[in-house]
């Protein structure tokens, strides 16, 4: 290591794999049945979001955006189910060489490696694309009370690694993610959605250019 990171925390849905067509399918099936509008362009606002927060925003401007908590619970709950079906057909196969590679070659540096994600999923997407066990640490949607941009997810990992957040480098594809990122104090690497925005440190063409970075 010839920089000052110890430590990398991987987004996991959108970054490490591509679960994000899954999320945009199950939504859209739900707000199709609700006839409500939905595209890329508020699938895109969704990212590192919460479940709920990320239902509210599928709801906003239409008569369901009052719903009692008790529904929107039920609507959520409706569209992790169409998710959670879709994650099935995952395998390590849906693990790309690349990104497999890439996290190999980080770790024979000495970089301690982690997982900061949003989702209460993340458990079983690991174990579906055969990571479960590989990383130092996993922060996701179970530990933490507010979702990305709020730090939270990040500082936990970084505690769970007991490393200080400064010697953290974190890898984002949303804009919230990596908003959450540099309130917790640390560096970014942007990469899919997160590169347009231009608010990450470092922006990746692909995941691979970590090898050039983290040296
Ligand atoms: P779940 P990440 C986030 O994962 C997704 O980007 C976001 O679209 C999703 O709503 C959130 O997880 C919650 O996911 O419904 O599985 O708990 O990008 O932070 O890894
Ligand atoms: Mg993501």
């Amino acid at each position: 290591m010839e920089n000052q990171f110890r430590a990398i925390i991987f987004d996991l849905d959108g970054v490490i794999v591509h679960t994000d067509k899954y999320h945009y399918l199950a939504w859209k099936s739900l707000a199709d049945r609700l006839g409500l509008p939905f595209d890329e362009t508020v699938n895109n606002r969704l990212r590192g979001v919460s479940r709920l927060e990320s239902l509210n925003i599928i709801l906003e401007g239409s008569d369901l955006a009052d719903l009692p908590a008790d529904e929107k619970a039920t609507l959520a709950d409706e569209k992790n189910e169409a998710y959670k079906k879709l994650l099935q057909a995952m395998s390590p196969a849906d693990l790309s060489g690349e990104v497999r590679n890439t996290l190999q070659t980080l770790r024979e540096r000495g970089y301690r490696l982690a997982i900061g994600s949003s989702s209460r999923n993340a458990r079983l997407i690991l174990e579906k694309i055969g990571l479960d066990g590989f990383f130092d640490a996993i922060s996701d949607g179970n530990n933490i009370v507010n979702s990305k941009p709020d730090p939270e997810v990040f500082l936990k990992a970084a505690e769970y690694l007991a490393m200080p957040p400064e010697v953290c480098a974190v890898v984002e594809d949303a804009d919230a993610g990596v908003e959450a990122a540099r309130r917790a104090g640390m560096k970014t690497a942007a990469i899919g959605d997160a590169v347009r925005y231009g608010h990450g440190d470092w922006n990746l063409g692909t995941f691979a250019d970590l090898i050039e970075i983290f040296r």
